[in-house]
């Protein structure tokens, strides 16, 4: 059995999100606390922990969530740009251990972030 976390849960739609994108590996939603005019967030269905926990089986999938930042993007109109942000524990300010890309734009984004 599958942990459940709050992303596996939005999956199965027993949280509401608004979803933006879905197949059969993974789901994109609109971010709950946007900190740009588009947050989104691209997550595996698997829910591995974070970019820690990716192992060469793996390569695919990774390879595949950041294609999927790419659509997900493209659909939202971000022609101009936008950042792909991925938390990985505790310093990093991960928060959710299920891993997940934050994509944010619709605005300048400053560097570097806090
Ligand atoms: P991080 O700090 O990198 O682990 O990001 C977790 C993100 O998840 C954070 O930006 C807020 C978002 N989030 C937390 N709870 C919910 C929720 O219930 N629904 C949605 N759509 N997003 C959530």
């Amino acid at each position: 059995m599958p942990r459940e976390t709050l992303f596996t849960k939005i999956a199965a739609r027993e949280i509401p999100a608004e979803i933006l994108f879905e197949d059969d590996r993974c789901l994109a939603f609109r971010d709950v606390s946007p900190q740009a005019p588009t947050h989104f967030l691209v997550v595996p269905k698997d829910p591995v922990e974070s970019i820690d926990a990716l192992t060469a089986a793996d390569a695919e999938l990774a390879g595949h969530l950041m294609l999927v930042c790419q659509q997900v993007a493209a659909a939202e109109g971000l022609t101009k740009g936008y950042r792909v942000v991925v938390n990985n524990g505790a310093d990093g300010g991960q928060s959710i251990d299920h891993l997940h890309f934050h994509v944010l734009g619709g605005r300048a984004l400053v560097w570097p972030p806090g």
